[in-house]
């Protein structure tokens, strides 16, 4: 097989850039080492900021994203038994939008199965070969018979265990492990909150969240030794309950689990974001906690510099951008580093921390209660910084 640029990885950073490619007239492959059902059952991000909306409207899916997403004009931070609302509207005009990565993956698909993409799944033993000339190429066993994928470039969409990333030549790696994850349930029943919630509590971190009105999204800090077997639905519930602030517990209507799984918490960034013809993007090359809210974000915005990087190479002959693209997608992605990583150590319960840092959590959110200034720059990073 012969393409223009042979995409590793079809979740959402690959197929967006397939999508974004092909509206600049540039032909790809891409190869999925799961079957689309499999990708399809993975349950993960619901935020989507502002930016990323105006991405995937671009390429069509806005219709449905404005039919069946729904808009939060702020989030709610509580501590302490205390709630408060963070206006992003208010304070820097712009919101969210609440939206399964499910969903979105799902449209991204139907609109490749539209227009004819090319889309291996189930493509195993993926291998990457000479990334240092103007002719490389992929391999990978499909239906059992070993293929071989030319391309002009190759872009690393695998994720946070693919190959792209162990194809980068002495990477440099920042990384910061948390001690702990998230237990995360999914639930036929209504959100506590027509809003989100997040909760600094002493027993540990919770958070309620949504995919619509009669399906809640739920998730408790938990030790790393934990198991989803320890947490039979009704220990989940209670615990969250104790996590909330008084009032809103009284509100939490529960009910059996139809999702559960736990996550680790790190942050990680491997740079640079490209060797040679290789360019990596989404979680290939940075993982963030999902506190922040920002991962399938920052893969939307880099698949976005990514594309025009590349129609800047078809369309003028200039490999300019390309050759920035590492340090223009870096730049936003530290930020939203930094963001999380401020979030995570506000929010969570630390077991070093003792009460002198409870104390101190509950200082800076009472500060970030009454602070126009504070809340502007977490509305500010919330709902996105730009894509510029
Ligand atoms: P993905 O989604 O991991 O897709 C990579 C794809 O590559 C495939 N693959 C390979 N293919 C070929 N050959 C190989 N050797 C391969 N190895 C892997 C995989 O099967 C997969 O299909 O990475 P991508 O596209 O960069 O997208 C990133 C996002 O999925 C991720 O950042 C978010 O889900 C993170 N995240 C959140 N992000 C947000 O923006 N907002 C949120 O609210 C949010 N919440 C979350 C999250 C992630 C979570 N988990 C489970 C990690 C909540 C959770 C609980
Ligand atoms: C989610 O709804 O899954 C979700 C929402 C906000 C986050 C992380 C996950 O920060």
């Amino acid at each position: 097989m012969r393409t223009q640029v042979v995409i590793v990885g079809g979740g959402p950073a690959g197929t967006l850039l397939a999508r974004l490619l092909a509206a600049e007239g540039i032909e790809s492959v891409v190869l999925e080492l799961r079957s689309r059902d499999h990708v399809l059952s993975r349950i993960r991000a619901g935020v989507l900021e502002q930016g990323s909306v105006e991405v995937l409207s671009s390429i069509g899916l806005g219709g449905r994203i404005a039919r069946d997403g729904f808009v939060h004009g702020g989030v709610n931070l509580a501590f302490a038994n205390r709630m408060f609302r963070v206006d992003f509207e208010g304070l820097v005009r712009r919101s969210v939008t609440i939206y399964g990565q499910t969903e979105v993956q799902k449209h991204l698909y139907e609109a490749c199965d539209r227009s004819g993409q090319e889309i291996h799944f189930e493509a195993e033993e993926v291998k990457l070969f000479d990334l240092d000339t103007t002719n490389p190429f992929a391999t990978s066993v499909i239906n059992g018979q070993l293929h071989r994928v030319e391309g002009d470039f190759i872009a690393g969409c695998d994720g946070g265990h693919g190959v792209s990333r162990t194809m980068i030549p002495n990477p440099r790696t920042y990384e910061r492990v948390y001690p702990f994850g998230w237990l995360g349930i999914l639930s036929e029943t209504p959100p506590v909150n027509d809003e989100l919630i997040y909760n600094n509590h002493e027993r540990g971190f919770a958070l309620c969240s949504m995919r619509n009105p009669n399906l809640s999204r739920y998730y408790l800090q938990c030790p790393l030794e934990t198991t989803v077997e320890d947490w039979p639905d009704d220990r989940f519930w209670e615990e969250l309950k104790r996590r909330l602030p008084t009032r809103t517990a009284e509100g939490l209507v529960a009910g059996a689990s139809i999702e559960k799984s736990i996550t680790p918490l790190r942050s990680m960034v491997t740079e640079p974001m490209s060797h040679g013809r290789l360019y990596l993007a989404g979680d290939a090359a940075h993982i963030v906690p999902p506190t922040g809210a920002k991962g399938l974000n920052l893969a939307i915005s880099d698949v976005v510099y990514l594309a025009r990087a590349l129609a800047e190479h078809y369309r003028r002959g200039s490999d300019e951008a390309l050759s920035r693209y590492s340090e223009t997608a870096l730049g936003r992605v530290w930020k939203a580093v930094r963001f999380s990583w401020w979030m995570t150590t506000l929010m969570h319960r630390f077991e070093d921390q003792g009460s002198f840092g409870q104390r101190v959590q509950e200082a800076e959110l009472d500060y970030l209660a009454s602070s126009p200034a504070a809340q502007t720059a977490m509305a500010e990073n919330y709902t996105g910084l730009p894509i510029d």
